[in-house]
This record gives C-alpha cells, sequence and structure tokens, in this order.
C-alpha cells in the first residue's frame, strides 16, 4: 500500500469529494479549502514535485490545468475568475509531495501570494 495520502485518494482508499475522474487524472475537494471554491488536481501516478516532471509528462500537465479551468469553469467562476497554483518545495510551501494543481475561486484573491 502507497504511503502517500494522494496517490491513496486516487486509489480511493482515503476518502475524498471526487470532483472529476478520468484515466490519468483525479480532482477532488482540498480538506482545508482557502475559497469557496477549491479543488486539488493531481496525476493518477505517483510524481512528488514539479522537479520531476520529464518531457514526456507535458500532455499530462497540460491534463491538469485544463482539467481544473473546467472545473471552474462549469462552476461559473470562468468570467469572474479564479487562481491555478502548483507549490513547489519547503519556500513555497508544499506539503503534500504528490504533484497537484490548486484550483481557488468564489472570492477575491489577493496579490502578491503570501
Ligand atoms: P500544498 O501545501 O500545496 O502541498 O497543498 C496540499 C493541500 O492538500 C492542502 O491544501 C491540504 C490538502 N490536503 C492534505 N491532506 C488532504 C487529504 O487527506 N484530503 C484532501 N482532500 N486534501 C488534503
Amino acid at each position: 500500500m502507497s504511503t502517500c495520502i494522494f496517490c491513496r485518494i486516487a486509489a480511493g482508499e482515503i476518502p475524498a469529494t471526487i470532483l472529476h475522474q478520468d484515466d490519468e487524472v483525479v480532482a477532488f475537494s482540498d480538506l482545508t479549502p482557502q475559497a469557496p471554491f477549491h479543488a486539488l488536481v493531481i496525476p493518477k501516478r505517483h510524481v512528488s514535485t514539479l522537479n520531476d516532471l520529464a518531457s514526456a509528462d507535458d500532455a499530462l500537465v497540460g491534463r491538469l490545468v485544463r482539467v481544473g479551468a473546467t472545473l471552474a469553469q462549469e462552476r461559473g467562476y470562468g468570467v469572474r475568475g479564479y487562481r491555478t497554483v502548483f507549490n513547489c518545495n519547503a519556500d513555497a510551501g508544499q506539503s503534500v509531495f504528490h504533484v497537484h494543481l490548486h484550483v481557488l475561486a468564489g472570492r477575491s484573491l489577493t496579490w502578491p501570494p503570501g
């Protein structure tokens, strides 16, 4: 059994509110939402950080972004706007070491981020 919490969510071993699932990608609600809508979009395959992506993963990364954009648009945030974020390693605050795209929407988000 994997020790990676997001691998376990992708495998259905840990419950999560699943928002999208296909052969390569799973999206689910963040456990500690930072906005009215806060989804995480992950590859089913374990990849620890953005640093571990290869050129062969370019289409997979595109898929993560497109799934995230579609989820936000389906909920009516396309025009109003939303934020997509990949955190990588300590300075960015990455706490789960399985690549994930945050999709945040439903409130005005400040810039620059903290
Ligand atoms: P990051 O800090 O970028 O690594 O974001 C990790 C996110 O994962 C954080 O917003 C909280 C979320 N998270 C952590 N554990 C779980 C979990 O077991 N279930 C769900 N749904 N989200 C989780």
